[in-house]
């Protein structure tokens, strides 16, 4: 027998971490017509009018509402082109994005 060890040293792994997430939040105000937010979360975060309609209503009685979570290009890009459409058609809508905890 020869006095080689021939056992593995070193378990090799690949490990693939998941990036972080951002939140999308909406937030409520009182001037943007509740079918433009509606318009909005539809053309932007590809929801249909019952999911966009709740989320809506959800900011518009408790202030705020999370929309979705994205990587943080995408939840970045997502929300400038959601406030853009907003002040293109001149109303106050708002949403940020925050780190998920
Ligand atoms: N509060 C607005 C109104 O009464 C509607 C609205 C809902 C605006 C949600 C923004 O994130 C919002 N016209």
């Amino acid at each position: 027998m020869s006095d080689i060890d021939t056992k593995p040293q070193a378990v090799e792994r690949t490990k693939t971490k998941r990036p972080p997430l951002y939140k999308v939040i909406l937030l409520n105000d009182d001037y943007t017509p509740r079918e433009f937010v509606v318009v909005v979360l539809k053309a932007v975060f590809r929801m249909t009018e019952e999911q966009s309609y709740r989320v809506m209503m959800t900011a518009h009685q408790l202030g705020a509402c999370v929309v979705a979570t994205y990587t943080r290009d995408i939840a970045e890009s997502k929300t400038s082109e959601a406030n853009d459409m907003g002040r293109s058609a001149g109303h106050p809508l708002e949403f940020s994005t925050e780190p998920e905890e």
